[in-house]
């Protein structure tokens, strides 16, 4: 077989696999955590976000197979009374990174599909705007954890 057959051969692979977005290496996840509410309050997911790369690197959202619906927020705190706002984006700068927090920018977790428990790691497939993804475990922790990635 022809080298170039080959690479024929693997593009097709490739479309067939259709979804499959490229795998984001150029950023690492670390301290991935969720704060569990109780009842069906919608849980806080939490990471710290580095870039390896030259170019800025922007997180538009995420999803996961355990919860309906995934927003990317940001909590503010004004005059004593927080606030949560969605957000398209978060950029995360070359040689640098984004700190997702409690108390600032977060991934809302809502619509859980089962229950889930402290102690529990939640799959999340994290996306970016250049087309890549990176799937990441998050564990899940008690609402009275605290924030332990500085
Ligand atoms: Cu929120």
């Amino acid at each position: 077989m022809k080298p170039h057959t080959l690479s024929v051969l693997l593009a097709g692979l490739l479309l067939a696999g259709g979804v499959h977005a490229t795998s984001a290496e150029h950023i690492h996840a670390s301290h991935a955590w969720i704060r569990m509410l109780p009842g069906n309050l919608p849980a806080g997911a939490y990471v710290t976000l580095e870039n390896d790369s030259d170019q800025p690197v922007t997180l538009k959202g995420a999803s996961s197979a355990a919860y309906g619906e995934v927003m990317l927020h940001q909590s503010s705190n004004e005059g004593g009374i927080s606030r949560m706002a969605m957000l398209d984006s978060l950029a995360i700068p070359a040689h640098g990174k984004a700190l997702l927090a409690p108390a600032s920018y977060h991934l809302m977790l809502m619509k859980a599909a089962a229950p889930v428990k402290p102690g529990d790691t939640v799959s999340l497939t994290l996306r970016f705007t250049d087309g890549s993804t990176l799937v990441t475990d998050f564990i899940a922790r008690p609402a009275n954890a605290v924030d332990d990635s500085h």
